[in-house]
């Protein structure tokens, strides 16, 4: 498919012919572990399914043309598709992580990987002052996320990609909170991206998975390599969700941005409310990199309550639209209070989650709605 295309287009087109023995406009589910050979060592392009099966060859072209690379891959989780990414990595290799990440992606780097030794600092990554006295002689990796979760920081992934190229690292943005729809990190020098296809790309709340993408050809089979030899691969359903997810992808993430930057500003004034961290505000510290790097400003927001952990645990429990879950993404709104739920494993590290910060992934019912849900929540708090 020509990368001509818009991405709107190509989330709707990218990877899909229609079948040439049905003429199906969808892709078909191909519910199938094994494929017929017609004689030892001949196929006709698959062989089974841990390697590749058609509906997971179909998402990956289409992750691919979204984020306008060469190649893509999917994996059964966003962690499992970090796991594979991490695998490149050796003993003795040091990684620079940012200071805010997904817990889970922390618990991995600390609880698991740490112990095969590789070495990881956290750093802010806001700060590139920072960022390059952590580099050392065998800083292999950058990972970041951005914007991140749940703090809402940005990093610049142009000036980071070229300091770390500088000294002979590959970068990864981890760009699940943006989605491909708002910010596409290779075309701004990153090596690889990595999406939790659980988030705005599935966008449904029915489907985990994760995927990378990149132009490195090296380093792609490297990785391929790794998803059959690993075998940590999505089923044909869920990545046929993940497809018909991604169909509407530009509407509903422009409505995500409406609702989103629409409640940031009122929450602002909230008596309440004690910061609003959302990149879509002007007194966001990297509005303008928002505005360089993003197409728009994402549907997360979070908040830091006057009333502390309290507050926070109390809002939680009395909204009924903003469902209390963790996740993000979806076409429904949910909240939570990252400290004691999300990020519960990066108790006593570097990374910071303020107990009084409550996570808001807007979804797309209507403004009013979600704002007068907001509103009783907050009410005397
Ligand atoms: O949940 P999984 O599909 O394995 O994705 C992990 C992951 C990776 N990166 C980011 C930025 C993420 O937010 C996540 C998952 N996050 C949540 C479940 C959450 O509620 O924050």
């Amino acid at each position: 498919m020509s990368q001509e295309y818009k991405i709107d287009t190509l989330a709707i087109h990218a990877g899909q012919e229609p079948d040439p023995s049905t003429g199906a406009i969808m892709t078909p589910i191909y519910q199938t572990s094994t494929y017929v050979q017609p004689d030892v060592g001949q196929h006709l392009g698959y062989e089974y399914s841990r390697t590749d099966n058609p509906t997971r060859t179909a998402l990956q072209a289409n992750l691919a043309a979204l984020e306008g690379a060469k190649h893509g891959l999917v994996f059964a989780s966003g962690l499992a598709a970090t796991d594979i990414v991490m695998r490149l990595m050796r003993p003795g290799d040091h990684i620079v992580v940012g200071d805010d990440v997904y817990g889970g992606t922390y618990r991995m780097f600390d609880k698991v990987l740490k112990h095969y030794g590789l070495e990881f600092s956290y750093i802010d990554l806001t700060d590139l002052d920072a960022f390059q006295q952590a580099l050392r002689p065998n800083t292999k990796l950058v990972w970041l996320e951005t914007p991140t979760n749940p703090n809402l920081k940005l990093a610049d992934i142009a000036a980071l990609s070229e300091l770390a190229h500088a000294r002979q690292a590959q970068v990864v943005v981890d760009n699940t909170f943006a989605s491909s729809y708002l910010q596409n990190p290779l075309a701004l020098g990153a090596d690889i991206v990595l999406h939790s296809t659980t988030k705005y790309l599935g966008g449904h709340s029915d489907v985990v998975g994760g995927a990378v993408m990149l132009n490195n050809t090296e380093i792609y089979e490297q990785l391929k390599f790794l998803q059959n030899a690993i075998g940590s691969v999505p089923g044909p359903q869920d990545c046929w969700l993940v497809l018909r997810g991604i169909k509407t992808l530009a509407v509903r993430m422009e409505r995500h941005c409406r609702n989103a930057l629409t409640l940031a500003q009122w929450l602002s004034d909230h008596p309440a409310v004690a910061q609003v961290l959302y990149p879509g505000l002007p007194d966001h510290p990297q509005h303008e990199l928002a505005k360089r790097q993003m197409r728009d400003f994402g549907g997360m927001i979070s908040i830091i309550l006057k009333g502390g952990e309290p507050a926070a645990r109390e809002m939680v429990k009395r909204t009924h639209l903003f469902a209390l879950a963790e996740s993000l993404g979806g076409v429904e709104s949910l909240i939570e209070v990252p400290y004691a739920m999300t990020h519960a494993s990066t108790a006593d590290s570097d990374i910071a989650v303020d107990p009084g910060l409550v996570r808001l992934s807007v979804g797309i019912e209507h403004i009013d709605d979600l704002q007068a849900d907001l509103a009783e929540a907050l009410k005397e708090l």
